[in-house]
Protein backbone atom coordinates (compact mmCIF):
# COMPACT_ATOMS: atom_id res chain seq x y z
CA UNK A 1 0.00 0.00 0.00
CA UNK A 2 2.82 2.38 1.16
CA UNK A 3 4.99 1.32 -2.02
CA UNK A 4 5.61 3.77 -4.96
CA UNK A 5 3.27 2.65 -7.81
CA UNK A 6 3.89 3.37 -11.82
CA UNK A 7 0.75 6.26 -11.51
CA UNK A 8 3.23 7.80 -8.49
CA UNK A 9 6.23 8.71 -11.17
CA UNK A 10 3.52 10.17 -13.69
CA UNK A 11 1.54 12.39 -10.91
CA UNK A 12 5.34 13.43 -10.07
CA UNK A 13 6.39 14.01 -13.34
CA UNK A 14 3.37 16.52 -13.93
CA UNK A 15 4.06 18.22 -10.56
CA UNK A 16 7.91 18.94 -11.90
CA UNK A 17 6.22 20.43 -15.39
CA UNK A 18 4.48 22.66 -12.76
CA UNK A 19 0.72 21.39 -13.20
CA UNK A 20 -0.97 22.57 -10.72
CA UNK A 21 -4.57 21.44 -11.51
CA UNK A 22 -6.28 18.32 -13.06
CA UNK A 23 -9.66 18.44 -14.15
CA UNK A 24 -11.23 15.30 -14.34
CA UNK A 25 -13.91 12.14 -12.99
CA UNK A 26 -12.73 9.24 -11.54
CA UNK A 27 -13.27 5.52 -13.46
CA UNK A 28 -12.13 1.56 -12.92
CA UNK A 29 -9.65 2.65 -15.68
CA UNK A 30 -7.96 5.33 -13.72
CA UNK A 31 -7.77 4.19 -9.92
CA UNK A 32 -4.39 3.65 -9.84
CA UNK A 33 -3.97 7.38 -11.00
CA UNK A 34 -6.58 8.78 -8.80
CA UNK A 35 -4.55 7.14 -5.82
CA UNK A 36 -1.21 8.63 -6.88
CA UNK A 37 -3.16 11.98 -6.85
CA UNK A 38 -4.73 11.19 -3.14
CA UNK A 39 -0.57 11.29 -2.65
CA UNK A 40 0.30 13.87 -4.11
CA UNK A 41 -2.88 15.96 -2.86
CA UNK A 42 -1.23 18.67 -1.10
CA UNK A 43 0.92 19.51 -4.79
CA UNK A 44 -1.81 18.70 -7.27
CA UNK A 45 -5.12 19.96 -7.21
CA UNK A 46 -7.89 17.33 -8.84
CA UNK A 47 -10.98 19.42 -9.91
CA UNK A 48 -14.22 16.62 -9.75
CA UNK A 49 -16.47 17.54 -12.32
CA UNK A 50 -19.97 16.03 -13.32
CA UNK A 51 -18.86 15.88 -17.38
CA UNK A 52 -15.49 14.79 -18.68
CA UNK A 53 -16.19 17.17 -21.35
CA UNK A 54 -16.19 19.96 -19.01
CA UNK A 55 -12.85 18.51 -17.95
CA UNK A 56 -11.27 18.78 -21.15
CA UNK A 57 -13.05 22.86 -21.28
CA UNK A 58 -12.02 23.26 -18.21
CA UNK A 59 -8.18 22.27 -19.15
CA UNK A 60 -8.45 24.11 -22.69
CA UNK A 61 -9.58 27.28 -20.49
CA UNK A 62 -6.97 26.69 -17.90
CA UNK A 63 -4.56 27.27 -20.97
CA UNK A 64 -6.13 30.30 -22.36
CA UNK A 65 -5.87 32.45 -19.18
CA UNK A 66 -2.78 31.05 -17.56
CA UNK A 67 -0.46 30.36 -20.80
CA UNK A 68 0.19 27.03 -18.80
CA UNK A 69 -0.81 23.63 -19.87
CA UNK A 70 -3.67 22.63 -19.10
CA UNK A 71 -4.52 18.94 -17.95
CA UNK A 72 -7.55 16.57 -17.79
CA UNK A 73 -8.08 13.24 -16.88
CA UNK A 74 -10.76 10.37 -17.45
CA UNK A 75 -11.29 6.87 -17.16
CA UNK A 76 -11.14 4.13 -20.46
CA UNK A 77 -14.12 3.82 -22.75
CA UNK A 78 -16.74 6.20 -22.10
CA UNK A 79 -14.85 8.68 -19.96
CA UNK A 80 -12.22 8.94 -22.35
CA UNK A 81 -15.03 9.34 -25.15
CA UNK A 82 -16.54 12.36 -23.38
CA UNK A 83 -13.37 14.26 -23.15
CA UNK A 84 -13.31 14.49 -27.15
CA UNK A 85 -15.05 18.21 -28.00
CA UNK A 86 -13.68 19.73 -25.26
CA UNK A 87 -10.43 18.50 -26.49
CA UNK A 88 -11.38 19.89 -30.90
CA UNK A 89 -11.93 22.81 -28.89
CA UNK A 90 -7.99 23.11 -27.84
CA UNK A 91 -6.54 22.08 -31.27
CA UNK A 92 -8.82 24.09 -32.96
CA UNK A 93 -7.90 27.15 -30.96
CA UNK A 94 -4.51 26.46 -30.42
CA UNK A 95 -3.75 25.36 -26.57
CA UNK A 96 -1.41 23.12 -25.18
CA UNK A 97 -3.75 20.09 -22.91
CA UNK A 98 -2.47 16.84 -21.71
CA UNK A 99 -5.44 14.50 -21.98
CA UNK A 100 -4.86 11.61 -19.92
CA UNK A 101 -6.80 8.53 -20.09
CA UNK A 102 -6.86 4.42 -18.52
CA UNK A 103 -7.50 1.75 -20.42
CA UNK A 104 -7.87 -1.75 -19.77
CA UNK A 105 -5.23 -4.31 -18.11
CA UNK A 106 -2.41 -5.10 -20.72
CA UNK A 107 -3.12 -9.08 -20.23
CA UNK A 108 -7.05 -8.59 -21.63
CA UNK A 109 -6.31 -6.05 -24.04
CA UNK A 110 -7.39 -7.09 -27.27
CA UNK A 111 -9.79 -9.63 -26.02
CA UNK A 112 -12.78 -7.27 -26.23
CA UNK A 113 -12.99 -6.82 -22.45
CA UNK A 114 -15.37 -4.70 -21.22
CA UNK A 115 -15.13 -0.90 -21.86
CA UNK A 116 -12.53 -1.58 -23.75
CA UNK A 117 -11.94 0.95 -26.00
CA UNK A 118 -8.58 2.09 -27.96
CA UNK A 119 -8.24 5.57 -27.05
CA UNK A 120 -5.02 5.51 -28.61
CA UNK A 121 -7.03 4.80 -32.08
CA UNK A 122 -9.54 7.21 -31.35
CA UNK A 123 -7.36 10.21 -30.33
CA UNK A 124 -5.76 9.95 -33.61
CA UNK A 125 -7.01 13.19 -35.28
CA UNK A 126 -7.47 15.32 -32.30
CA UNK A 127 -3.76 14.66 -30.42
CA UNK A 128 -0.12 15.19 -32.14
CA UNK A 129 1.02 13.15 -29.68
CA UNK A 130 -0.35 10.24 -28.99
CA UNK A 131 0.59 6.89 -26.97
CA UNK A 132 0.16 3.77 -25.41
CA UNK A 133 1.65 3.19 -22.11
CA UNK A 134 3.01 -0.43 -22.50
CA UNK A 135 6.10 -0.30 -19.97
CA UNK A 136 6.67 1.04 -16.80
CA UNK A 137 9.95 2.61 -17.22
CA UNK A 138 8.85 4.43 -19.76
CA UNK A 139 6.21 6.99 -18.03
CA UNK A 140 8.35 9.96 -17.17
CA UNK A 141 9.52 9.89 -20.22
CA UNK A 142 6.87 9.69 -22.16
CA UNK A 143 5.13 12.38 -19.74
CA UNK A 144 7.78 14.92 -20.73
CA UNK A 145 7.49 13.85 -24.65
CA UNK A 146 3.84 14.48 -23.87
CA UNK A 147 4.03 17.96 -22.39
CA UNK A 148 6.86 19.10 -24.83
CA UNK A 149 4.61 18.23 -27.87
CA UNK A 150 1.70 20.19 -26.55
CA UNK A 151 3.39 23.02 -25.54
CA UNK A 152 5.87 22.94 -28.82
CA UNK A 153 2.72 22.32 -31.30
CA UNK A 154 0.42 24.21 -29.04
CA UNK A 155 -1.95 20.99 -29.53
CA UNK A 156 -3.35 18.54 -27.65
CA UNK A 157 -1.23 15.15 -26.55
CA UNK A 158 -2.64 12.09 -25.09
CA UNK A 159 -1.62 9.35 -23.11
CA UNK A 160 -3.66 6.35 -22.37
CA UNK A 161 -2.41 3.74 -19.39
CA UNK A 162 -3.65 0.52 -18.71
CA UNK A 163 -4.95 0.06 -15.39
CA UNK A 164 -2.02 -2.71 -14.46
CA UNK A 165 0.47 -0.66 -15.36
CA UNK A 166 -0.39 2.28 -12.94
CA UNK A 167 -1.04 0.17 -10.23
CA UNK A 168 2.47 -1.89 -10.34
CA UNK A 169 4.69 -1.25 -7.97
CA UNK A 170 7.29 -3.19 -10.84
CA UNK A 171 8.88 0.49 -11.69
CA UNK A 172 11.47 -0.77 -13.94
CA UNK A 173 11.75 -2.83 -16.91
CA UNK A 174 9.98 -6.06 -16.14
CA UNK A 175 11.05 -7.74 -19.86
CA UNK A 176 14.76 -8.28 -21.10
CA UNK A 177 15.47 -8.01 -24.80
CA UNK A 178 16.84 -6.69 -27.71
CA UNK A 179 20.05 -5.81 -29.06
CA UNK A 180 20.71 -3.44 -25.85
CA UNK A 181 21.40 -0.45 -28.39
CA UNK A 182 18.92 1.53 -26.32
CA UNK A 183 18.60 1.97 -22.43
CA UNK A 184 15.14 2.85 -20.34
CA UNK A 185 14.07 6.43 -21.60
CA UNK A 186 15.50 9.15 -19.12
CA UNK A 187 14.82 13.19 -19.83
CA UNK A 188 14.08 15.50 -17.89
CA UNK A 189 10.72 18.11 -17.41
CA UNK A 190 12.55 20.80 -19.18
CA UNK A 191 11.08 23.36 -22.49
CA UNK A 192 12.42 26.18 -24.69
CA UNK A 193 10.24 27.46 -26.81
CA UNK A 194 11.65 28.60 -30.63
CA UNK A 195 13.03 31.68 -31.06
CA UNK A 196 10.10 34.97 -31.15
CA UNK A 197 11.96 37.45 -33.72
CA UNK A 198 12.23 36.66 -37.12
CA UNK A 199 15.11 36.25 -39.51
CA UNK A 200 16.43 40.33 -40.41
CA UNK A 201 15.78 39.37 -44.44
CA UNK A 202 12.61 38.83 -43.52
CA UNK A 203 11.99 42.10 -41.23
CA UNK A 204 13.07 43.91 -43.85
CA UNK A 205 11.35 42.28 -46.57
CA UNK A 206 7.99 42.65 -44.78
CA UNK A 207 8.63 46.61 -43.91
CA UNK A 208 9.23 47.63 -47.44
CA UNK A 209 5.56 45.91 -47.93
CA UNK A 210 3.86 48.03 -45.42
CA UNK A 211 6.18 50.93 -45.89
CA UNK A 212 5.27 51.06 -49.36
CA UNK A 213 1.17 50.90 -48.44
CA UNK A 214 -0.77 53.79 -48.65
CA UNK A 215 -4.09 52.29 -46.67
CA UNK A 216 -2.74 49.65 -44.25
CA UNK A 217 -5.04 47.92 -42.30
CA UNK A 218 -4.56 45.59 -39.21
CA UNK A 219 -5.54 42.34 -37.98
CA UNK A 220 -4.97 40.89 -34.91
CA UNK A 221 -6.13 37.80 -33.10
CA UNK A 222 -5.61 35.28 -29.97
CA UNK A 223 -1.80 35.68 -30.93
CA UNK A 224 -0.88 39.14 -30.05
CA UNK A 225 -3.18 39.07 -26.77
CA UNK A 226 0.40 39.79 -24.69
CA UNK A 227 1.46 42.84 -27.59
CA UNK A 228 -0.88 45.21 -26.82
CA UNK A 229 1.40 48.03 -26.20
CA UNK A 230 3.29 47.01 -29.58
CA UNK A 231 0.06 46.72 -31.73
CA UNK A 232 -0.59 49.99 -30.77
CA UNK A 233 2.77 51.33 -31.62
CA UNK A 234 2.76 49.42 -34.98
CA UNK A 235 -0.72 50.84 -35.81
CA UNK A 236 0.40 54.59 -34.57
CA UNK A 237 3.12 54.32 -36.79
CA UNK A 238 0.92 53.36 -40.16
CA UNK A 239 -1.66 55.01 -39.28
CA UNK A 240 -3.75 51.96 -39.07
CA UNK A 241 -6.97 51.12 -38.32
CA UNK A 242 -6.91 47.62 -35.83
CA UNK A 243 -9.18 44.94 -36.59
CA UNK A 244 -9.76 42.16 -34.20
CA UNK A 245 -10.65 38.38 -34.98
CA UNK A 246 -13.44 37.27 -32.04
CA UNK A 247 -10.39 35.31 -30.39
CA UNK A 248 -8.49 38.41 -30.65
CA UNK A 249 -10.96 40.71 -28.97
CA UNK A 250 -8.79 41.70 -25.84
CA UNK A 251 -5.95 42.42 -27.81
CA UNK A 252 -6.72 46.50 -27.89
CA UNK A 253 -9.86 48.23 -25.98
CA UNK A 254 -12.71 48.41 -28.08
CA UNK A 255 -12.70 52.08 -26.98
CA UNK A 256 -9.49 52.50 -28.65
CA UNK A 257 -9.48 55.28 -31.22
CA UNK A 258 -7.78 53.01 -33.55
CA UNK A 259 -9.79 49.93 -33.65
CA UNK A 260 -12.89 49.31 -35.51
CA UNK A 261 -13.92 46.13 -33.66
CA UNK A 262 -14.51 42.62 -34.71
CA UNK A 263 -14.84 41.04 -38.38
CA UNK A 264 -16.92 38.30 -40.00
CA UNK A 265 -20.58 38.17 -39.09
CA UNK A 266 -20.77 39.24 -35.47
CA UNK A 267 -18.56 42.17 -36.69
CA UNK A 268 -18.98 45.71 -37.33
CA UNK A 269 -19.63 47.40 -40.47
CA UNK A 270 -16.48 49.76 -40.29
CA UNK A 271 -14.29 46.67 -39.81
CA UNK A 272 -15.75 45.28 -43.27
CA UNK A 273 -15.35 48.60 -45.03
CA UNK A 274 -11.38 49.13 -43.69
CA UNK A 275 -10.78 45.07 -45.65
CA UNK A 276 -12.82 46.08 -48.52
CA UNK A 277 -10.71 49.21 -48.82
CA UNK A 278 -7.18 48.64 -47.49
CA UNK A 279 -4.12 48.08 -49.89
CA UNK A 280 -2.00 46.45 -47.26
CA UNK A 281 -2.92 44.03 -44.74
CA UNK A 282 -0.74 43.25 -41.61
CA UNK A 283 -2.20 39.88 -40.20
CA UNK A 284 -0.54 39.31 -36.40
CA UNK A 285 -1.19 35.92 -34.61
CA UNK A 286 -4.50 35.20 -36.46
CA UNK A 287 -5.84 32.49 -38.54
CA UNK A 288 -9.27 34.06 -39.26
CA UNK A 289 -11.39 31.73 -41.09
CA UNK A 290 -13.77 33.60 -42.71
CA UNK A 291 -11.45 34.42 -45.85
CA UNK A 292 -15.01 36.05 -47.54
CA UNK A 293 -14.18 39.19 -45.20
CA UNK A 294 -10.25 39.23 -46.00
CA UNK A 295 -9.29 41.63 -48.94
CA UNK A 296 -9.42 40.27 -52.17
CA UNK A 297 -6.04 38.62 -53.45
CA UNK A 298 -5.21 40.90 -55.84
CA UNK A 299 -6.44 44.03 -54.04
CA UNK A 300 -4.29 44.06 -51.05
CA UNK A 301 -0.32 42.93 -50.11
CA UNK A 302 -0.10 40.73 -47.24
CA UNK A 303 2.49 40.60 -44.29
CA UNK A 304 1.24 37.86 -41.59
CA UNK A 305 3.05 37.31 -38.44
CA UNK A 306 2.89 33.99 -36.97
CA UNK A 307 4.28 31.19 -34.04
CA UNK A 308 4.05 28.68 -36.35
CA UNK A 309 5.17 28.89 -40.25
CA UNK A 310 2.59 26.49 -41.24
CA UNK A 311 -0.33 29.37 -40.59
CA UNK A 312 2.36 32.13 -41.83
CA UNK A 313 0.46 32.72 -44.93
CA UNK A 314 -2.27 30.50 -44.55
CA UNK A 315 -5.61 32.64 -45.50
CA UNK A 316 -4.60 34.75 -48.70
CA UNK A 317 -1.55 35.12 -50.67
CA UNK A 318 1.10 36.35 -48.39
CA UNK A 319 3.87 38.53 -49.57
CA UNK A 320 5.94 38.37 -46.38
CA UNK A 321 5.40 35.72 -43.91
CA UNK A 322 6.96 36.80 -40.67
CA UNK A 323 7.47 33.64 -38.06
CA UNK A 324 8.12 34.65 -34.64
CA UNK A 325 5.65 35.69 -31.58
CA UNK A 326 3.88 38.70 -32.31
CA UNK A 327 5.45 40.89 -29.53
CA UNK A 328 8.90 39.96 -30.35
CA UNK A 329 8.22 40.61 -34.00
CA UNK A 330 6.04 44.06 -33.57
CA UNK A 331 9.33 45.05 -31.13
CA UNK A 332 11.64 44.22 -34.18
CA UNK A 333 9.64 45.19 -36.64
CA UNK A 334 8.39 48.98 -35.45
CA UNK A 335 12.34 50.33 -36.02
CA UNK A 336 12.06 49.22 -39.52
CA UNK A 337 8.73 51.07 -40.02
CA UNK A 338 8.61 54.71 -41.40
CA UNK A 339 6.45 57.26 -39.47
CA UNK A 340 3.09 57.71 -42.48
CA UNK A 341 1.55 61.70 -41.95
CA UNK A 342 -1.45 60.83 -43.88
CA UNK A 343 -4.08 59.91 -41.81
CA UNK A 344 -7.22 59.80 -43.90
CA UNK A 345 -7.74 56.09 -43.80
CA UNK A 346 -8.03 55.98 -40.71
CA UNK A 347 -10.18 58.72 -40.06
CA UNK A 348 -12.94 57.24 -42.59
CA UNK A 349 -12.88 53.99 -40.63
CA UNK A 350 -12.78 56.48 -37.75
CA UNK A 351 -15.93 58.06 -38.34
CA UNK A 352 -17.57 54.91 -39.40
CA UNK A 353 -16.93 53.55 -35.91
CA UNK A 354 -18.57 56.11 -34.61
CA UNK A 355 -21.74 55.94 -36.46
CA UNK A 356 -21.56 51.54 -35.73
CA UNK A 357 -20.52 52.18 -31.91
CA UNK A 358 -24.25 54.85 -32.24
CA UNK A 359 -26.29 51.88 -34.09
CA UNK A 360 -25.27 49.72 -30.85
CA UNK A 361 -26.50 51.81 -28.60
CA UNK A 362 -29.60 52.69 -30.26
CA UNK A 363 -30.00 48.99 -29.86
CA UNK A 364 -29.48 48.55 -26.44
CA UNK A 365 -32.77 49.61 -25.81
CA UNK A 366 -33.83 49.38 -21.97
CA UNK A 367 -37.64 50.23 -22.38
CA UNK A 368 -38.39 47.35 -24.72
CA UNK A 369 -40.11 44.19 -23.29
CA UNK A 370 -39.34 41.26 -23.68
CA UNK A 371 -35.82 42.43 -22.48
CA UNK A 372 -33.57 42.80 -25.68
CA UNK A 373 -30.26 40.97 -25.48
CA UNK A 374 -28.73 43.32 -26.28
CA UNK A 375 -29.66 45.63 -23.42
CA UNK A 376 -29.25 42.78 -20.96
CA UNK A 377 -25.09 42.88 -22.38
CA UNK A 378 -25.19 46.63 -22.15
CA UNK A 379 -25.97 46.27 -18.65
CA UNK A 380 -22.97 43.77 -17.85
CA UNK A 381 -20.66 45.83 -19.39
CA UNK A 382 -21.85 48.93 -17.32
CA UNK A 383 -21.64 46.70 -13.53
CA UNK A 384 -18.60 44.53 -13.98
CA UNK A 385 -15.56 45.54 -13.16
CA UNK A 386 -12.28 47.24 -15.80
CA UNK A 387 -10.59 43.49 -15.02
CA UNK A 388 -13.28 41.33 -15.24
CA UNK A 389 -13.11 38.16 -17.66
CA UNK A 390 -16.00 37.14 -19.71
CA UNK A 391 -16.53 33.57 -20.96
CA UNK A 392 -19.14 33.35 -23.84
CA UNK A 393 -20.70 30.26 -25.31
CA UNK A 394 -21.73 30.17 -28.67
CA UNK A 395 -25.22 31.10 -30.09
CA UNK A 396 -26.81 34.36 -30.78
CA UNK A 397 -25.22 35.39 -27.28
CA UNK A 398 -21.60 35.59 -28.86
CA UNK A 399 -22.94 38.55 -31.25
CA UNK A 400 -24.49 40.14 -28.17
CA UNK A 401 -21.06 39.90 -26.35
CA UNK A 402 -18.85 40.48 -29.04
CA UNK A 403 -20.61 43.80 -30.13
CA UNK A 404 -21.84 44.69 -26.47
CA UNK A 405 -19.30 44.07 -23.88
CA UNK A 406 -16.43 46.14 -24.46
CA UNK A 407 -12.85 45.69 -23.90
CA UNK A 408 -11.03 47.99 -21.07
CA UNK A 409 -8.60 48.02 -18.19
CA UNK A 410 -7.46 44.74 -17.63
CA UNK A 411 -10.58 42.84 -19.08
CA UNK A 412 -10.45 39.89 -21.26
CA UNK A 413 -12.63 37.40 -23.31
CA UNK A 414 -12.80 33.91 -23.97
CA UNK A 415 -14.84 31.66 -26.27
CA UNK A 416 -14.52 28.38 -28.38
CA UNK A 417 -13.64 30.71 -31.46
CA UNK A 418 -12.92 27.95 -34.19
CA UNK A 419 -14.67 24.73 -33.17
CA UNK A 420 -17.53 27.18 -31.87
CA UNK A 421 -18.99 24.35 -29.77
CA UNK A 422 -21.68 24.60 -27.75
CA UNK A 423 -21.32 24.29 -24.01
CA UNK A 424 -18.09 26.01 -22.59
CA UNK A 425 -18.92 29.11 -21.21
CA UNK A 426 -19.49 27.43 -17.59
CA UNK A 427 -16.54 25.06 -17.48
CA UNK A 428 -14.19 28.15 -19.01
CA UNK A 429 -15.78 30.29 -16.39
CA UNK A 430 -14.77 27.65 -13.64
CA UNK A 431 -11.24 26.94 -15.29
CA UNK A 432 -10.41 30.38 -15.13
CA UNK A 433 -11.94 31.61 -11.59
CA UNK A 434 -9.84 28.82 -10.24
CA UNK A 435 -6.85 29.99 -12.18
CA UNK A 436 -7.46 34.12 -11.11
CA UNK A 437 -9.65 33.19 -7.65
CA UNK A 438 -9.36 37.07 -6.97
CA UNK A 439 -10.83 38.41 -10.74
CA UNK A 440 -15.03 38.67 -11.55
CA UNK A 441 -15.68 36.01 -13.86
CA UNK A 442 -18.70 35.65 -15.88
CA UNK A 443 -20.01 33.54 -18.10
CA UNK A 444 -22.81 34.46 -20.50
CA UNK A 445 -24.32 31.05 -21.99
CA UNK A 446 -27.30 30.58 -24.01
CA UNK A 447 -30.56 28.67 -22.12
CA UNK A 448 -29.58 25.45 -24.98
CA UNK A 449 -25.66 25.63 -24.55
CA UNK A 450 -25.93 25.98 -20.62
CA UNK A 451 -28.34 23.36 -20.53
CA UNK A 452 -25.94 20.98 -21.92
CA UNK A 453 -23.26 21.28 -19.07
CA UNK A 454 -25.38 23.01 -16.20
CA UNK A 455 -24.31 20.23 -13.59
CA UNK A 456 -21.12 22.04 -13.92
CA UNK A 457 -22.68 24.84 -11.37
CA UNK A 458 -22.85 22.41 -9.23
CA UNK A 459 -19.01 22.00 -9.13
CA UNK A 460 -18.78 25.94 -9.34
CA UNK A 461 -20.37 25.53 -6.12
CA UNK A 462 -18.81 22.39 -4.39
CA UNK A 463 -15.37 24.76 -4.56
CA UNK A 464 -17.20 27.91 -3.50
CA UNK A 465 -16.05 30.06 -6.70
CA UNK A 466 -18.15 33.15 -7.06
CA UNK A 467 -18.58 32.81 -10.98
CA UNK A 468 -21.83 34.35 -12.21
CA UNK A 469 -23.32 33.02 -14.92
CA UNK A 470 -25.62 34.81 -17.09
CA UNK A 471 -28.58 32.74 -18.86
CA UNK A 472 -29.81 34.85 -22.12
CA UNK A 473 -33.53 32.61 -22.20
CA UNK A 474 -34.88 32.87 -25.14
CA UNK A 475 -36.59 29.44 -25.35
CA UNK A 476 -34.56 28.12 -28.29
CA UNK A 477 -31.33 27.43 -30.24
CA UNK A 478 -31.54 31.42 -31.19
CA UNK A 479 -28.54 31.02 -34.11
CA UNK A 480 -30.19 28.01 -35.96
CA UNK A 481 -33.04 29.98 -36.48
CA UNK A 482 -31.42 33.13 -37.69
CA UNK A 483 -29.57 30.56 -39.70
CA UNK A 484 -32.60 28.76 -41.16
CA UNK A 485 -34.24 31.89 -42.00
CA UNK A 486 -31.39 33.44 -44.03
CA UNK A 487 -31.35 30.10 -46.12
CA UNK A 488 -34.82 30.82 -46.88
CA UNK A 489 -36.29 28.13 -44.53
CA UNK A 490 -39.05 28.07 -42.08
CA UNK A 491 -38.06 27.15 -38.48
CA UNK A 492 -37.77 23.93 -37.94
CA UNK A 493 -36.18 21.95 -34.74
CA UNK A 494 -34.90 24.88 -32.73
CA UNK A 495 -37.63 25.71 -30.30
CA UNK A 496 -38.59 24.48 -27.14
CA UNK A 497 -41.97 24.05 -26.29
CA UNK A 498 -41.49 24.88 -22.88
CA UNK A 499 -38.66 27.32 -21.96
CA UNK A 500 -36.42 26.04 -18.61
CA UNK A 501 -36.97 27.66 -15.77
CA UNK A 502 -32.81 27.51 -14.26
CA UNK A 503 -33.47 29.14 -10.98
CA UNK A 504 -34.23 26.37 -8.85
CA UNK A 505 -31.34 24.82 -10.32
CA UNK A 506 -29.08 27.08 -9.01
CA UNK A 507 -30.87 27.47 -5.59
CA UNK A 508 -30.73 23.53 -5.58
CA UNK A 509 -26.74 23.61 -5.90
CA UNK A 510 -26.59 26.12 -3.06
CA UNK A 511 -26.19 28.94 -5.30
CA UNK A 512 -28.10 32.42 -5.65
CA UNK A 513 -30.63 32.20 -8.49
CA UNK A 514 -32.59 35.14 -9.58
CA UNK A 515 -35.30 34.96 -12.55
CA UNK A 516 -35.67 38.39 -14.25
CA UNK A 517 -38.16 39.34 -16.76
CA UNK A 518 -38.79 43.14 -16.55
CA UNK A 519 -36.31 45.38 -18.98
CA UNK A 520 -36.75 47.53 -15.21
CA UNK A 521 -35.07 44.76 -12.95
CA UNK A 522 -32.08 43.93 -15.31
CA UNK A 523 -29.90 46.33 -13.46
CA UNK A 524 -30.62 45.95 -10.24
CA UNK A 525 -30.58 42.13 -11.09
CA UNK A 526 -27.35 42.05 -12.35
CA UNK A 527 -25.90 44.30 -9.44
CA UNK A 528 -27.15 41.45 -6.72
CA UNK A 529 -25.41 38.95 -8.81
CA UNK A 530 -22.01 40.92 -9.03
CA UNK A 531 -22.02 41.34 -5.15
CA UNK A 532 -23.12 38.19 -4.31
CA UNK A 533 -20.54 36.46 -2.92
CA UNK A 534 -20.87 33.11 -4.48
CA UNK A 535 -21.90 31.40 -7.34
CA UNK A 536 -25.14 33.18 -8.89
CA UNK A 537 -27.22 32.72 -11.62
CA UNK A 538 -29.41 35.10 -13.70
CA UNK A 539 -31.95 33.68 -15.53
CA UNK A 540 -32.93 36.39 -17.76
CA UNK A 541 -36.00 35.91 -20.34
CA UNK A 542 -34.89 37.81 -23.58
CA UNK A 543 -36.69 38.58 -26.79
CA UNK A 544 -36.71 35.47 -28.98
CA UNK A 545 -37.23 37.44 -32.20
CA UNK A 546 -34.19 39.49 -31.40
CA UNK A 547 -32.13 38.50 -35.11
CA UNK A 548 -28.06 39.08 -35.04
CA UNK A 549 -27.88 40.92 -38.21
CA UNK A 550 -24.63 40.96 -40.00
CA UNK A 551 -23.12 44.24 -40.69
CA UNK A 552 -23.76 44.70 -43.57
CA UNK A 553 -27.39 42.68 -45.08
CA UNK A 554 -26.10 41.07 -47.82
CA UNK A 555 -29.32 40.54 -51.13
CA UNK A 556 -29.08 36.85 -50.09
CA UNK A 557 -29.73 37.39 -46.69
CA UNK A 558 -33.12 39.60 -47.87
CA UNK A 559 -34.05 37.02 -50.19
CA UNK A 560 -33.58 34.06 -47.52
CA UNK A 561 -35.56 36.15 -44.64
CA UNK A 562 -38.37 36.62 -46.90
CA UNK A 563 -38.65 33.57 -48.39
CA UNK A 564 -38.82 31.85 -45.30
CA UNK A 565 -41.94 34.06 -44.68
CA UNK A 566 -43.55 33.05 -47.73
CA UNK A 567 -42.96 29.65 -47.29
CA UNK A 568 -44.46 29.54 -43.53
CA UNK A 569 -42.16 30.86 -41.16
CA UNK A 570 -44.11 30.45 -37.83
CA UNK A 571 -44.47 33.10 -35.33
CA UNK A 572 -44.47 35.51 -37.97
CA UNK A 573 -46.12 38.47 -36.80
CA UNK A 574 -44.54 38.78 -33.26
CA UNK A 575 -41.39 38.59 -35.30
CA UNK A 576 -42.28 41.18 -37.74
CA UNK A 577 -43.66 42.94 -34.09
CA UNK A 578 -39.90 43.21 -32.96
CA UNK A 579 -37.20 45.59 -34.48
CA UNK A 580 -37.15 43.15 -37.52
CA UNK A 581 -40.01 44.70 -38.77
CA UNK A 582 -38.10 47.54 -39.07
CA UNK A 583 -35.13 45.87 -41.05
CA UNK A 584 -37.20 43.15 -42.83
CA UNK A 585 -39.26 46.47 -44.32
CA UNK A 586 -35.47 47.73 -45.47
CA UNK A 587 -34.65 44.31 -46.46
CA UNK A 588 -38.10 44.04 -48.61
CA UNK A 589 -37.19 47.49 -49.99
CA UNK A 590 -34.45 46.35 -51.24
CA UNK A 591 -35.53 43.66 -53.07
CA UNK A 592 -38.25 45.66 -54.41
CA UNK A 593 -36.22 47.91 -55.62
C1 LIG B 1 -22.25 20.97 -29.67
C2 LIG B 1 -22.91 21.82 -30.72
N1 LIG B 1 -24.11 21.43 -31.22
C3 LIG B 1 -24.74 22.22 -32.12
C4 LIG B 1 -24.16 23.38 -32.56
C5 LIG B 1 -24.87 24.27 -33.59
N2 LIG B 1 -25.32 25.50 -32.88
C6 LIG B 1 -24.59 26.63 -32.87
S1 LIG B 1 -25.29 27.85 -31.99
C7 LIG B 1 -26.62 26.88 -31.62
C8 LIG B 1 -27.76 27.42 -30.80
C9 LIG B 1 -27.37 27.72 -29.40
O1 LIG B 1 -28.52 27.94 -28.63
P1 LIG B 1 -28.42 28.71 -27.28
O2 LIG B 1 -27.32 28.18 -26.45
O3 LIG B 1 -29.76 28.75 -26.65
O4 LIG B 1 -27.97 30.17 -27.74
P2 LIG B 1 -28.78 31.23 -28.65
O5 LIG B 1 -28.34 31.02 -30.07
O6 LIG B 1 -30.23 30.98 -28.47
O7 LIG B 1 -28.32 32.54 -28.15
C10 LIG B 1 -26.51 25.62 -32.19
C11 LIG B 1 -27.50 24.53 -32.07
C12 LIG B 1 -22.89 23.72 -32.03
N3 LIG B 1 -22.23 24.83 -32.40
N4 LIG B 1 -22.32 22.95 -31.09
MG1 LIG C 1 -31.22 30.17 -26.75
Amino acid sequence: MSDTIAADQLVERLVAWNVDTVFGLPGDGINGIMEALRRHADQVRFVLVHHEEAAAFMACAHAKATGRLGVCLATSGPGGIHLLNGLYDAKLDHQPVLAITGTQATSVLGTGFQQEVHLEKLFVDVAGFDELVTNPVSIPALDDAAVRSALARRSVSHLTIPVDIQESTVLENPYEGGLGTSRSPRTAPTFVDVPGTPRATDLRAAAEILNGGFKVAMLVGQGALDARDEVIAVAERLQSPIVKSLLGKAVVPDTHPYTTGGLGLLGTRASEDVMEQCDTLLMIGSSFPYTAYLPEPEQARCVKIDIDPERAANRMPTQAPLVGTARETLQALLPLLEQKTDDGFLQHAQRKMDAWRADMRSLEDADRAPIQPQYLMHVLNEQSSDDAILCCDSGTVATWAARHWDIRGRREFYLSGTLATMAPGLPYAIAVQLAHPNRQVLAFVGDGGFAMLMAEFNTACRYGLPVKVIVDNNGLLGQILWEQMALGFPEFGVRWDQPFDFVPWAQACGGLGIRVEDPGDVASAVKSALEFDGPALLDVFTNADEPPMPAKIRYQDAKGFTEAFLHGQPRRASITSTLFRDKFAQLTNRMRS
